[in-house]
């Protein structure tokens, strides 16, 4: 069984981080080890929610495992509290430096950086992209770790040039996120910066927004390549899973405001993967 480090918060109500990480990568057959970087009562877009930082607790807990010779065939980091934060990731990333690294840089969307960051997190952020094998940022997120102005109405022609900045930080797979290049329509953008290779996937538009859909994505993508699924089956498998995840919610009278129900949708993800892997 493969097995992979998960490194972010635990937002303990709120179905994203760690709480949807965890249940989707082991309902994908791969023991995940989880490493949490702080413990919040909600995540941030609830209102008072509270923290309780686990920064001091990162190398012991890293140090403990490397004393037991455990090593992992992907290190996933999402959601990190503060700089100390990116820091003590990359130390990790050497320590275990067999794993394929796989980076959401969690910190902003709809063009603003989430309340607990800034300007200089997004380009520390953008240092770690650079020591990552493979990076998922959205847009916004693209735009603040190049210095690309973000805009709502872009054309193909916006995103190349956001992959060709973002293949600069020296990331070996780049892939865009939310990325819609027609009416009705959204996905990836991807940039093979070794062999210069793009590619796309664009499925429906599900009109709403949710919080830790993209949690969900990047876990199933990461869950996907190292299940060994191609890179554009495992992304089309990730975003025709959140797209369908999204509507199941929709149609859910109770719906929570907060999250949506990946729960329901998991054993259609499972049966999708089984059915790809033959
Ligand atoms: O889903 C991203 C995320 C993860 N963790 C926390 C968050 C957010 C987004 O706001 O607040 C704590």
């Amino acid at each position: 069984m493969k097995r992979i480090l998960t490194i972010q918060d635990i937002s303990c109500l709120g179905k994203c981080s760690l709480t949807v990480a965890l249940p989707i990568l082991s309902a994908m057959g791969i023991e995940t080890v989880i490493l949490p970087t702080a413990v919040l009562s909600t995540h941030t877009m609830f209102p008072d929610f509270t923290v309780k930082d686990l920064t001091d607790q990162l190398m012991p807990i890293v140090s403990h495992w490397k004393s037991q010779n455990v090593e992992f065939d992907a290190i996933y980091t999402g959601y990190l509290g503060s700089a100390e934060e990116i820091a003590i990731t990359e130390k990790i990333f050497d320590l275990f430096s067999g794993a394929t690294t796989f980076i959401d840089p969690v910190m902003a969307d709809n063009g603003k950086l989430y309340p607990a960051f800034d300007e200089k997190y997004a380009a520390l952020n953008a240092g770690l992209c650079g020591r990552a094998d493979i990076i998922v940022p959205n847009i916004t997120e693209a735009c603040f770790m190049t210095g690309m102005d973000y805009r709502e109405e872009y054309d193909e022609a916006y995103i190349l040039e956001l992959l060709d900045k973002l293949s600069h930080l020296g990331a070996k797979l780049v892939v865009v996120t939310g990325v819609s290049l027609s009416a009705g329509k959204t996905g990836v953008y991807g940039l093979d910066t070794e062999t210069g290779d793009y590619f796309i996937y664009q499925n429906d538009r599900v009109d709403a927004s949710y919080h830790g859909t993209g949690d969900i994505f990047a876990s199933v993508a990461v869950g996907g390549m190292i299940r060994g699924l191609s890179r554009e089956k495992a992304f089309a498998l990730a975003a025709d899973y959140t797209a369908d995840t999204i509507r199941e919610t929709l149609s859910n009278p109770r719906k929570p405001w907060y999250g949506v129900d990946f729960e329901t949708t998991l054993p259609l993800l499972v049966k999708r993967l089984e059915a790809e892997l033959g």
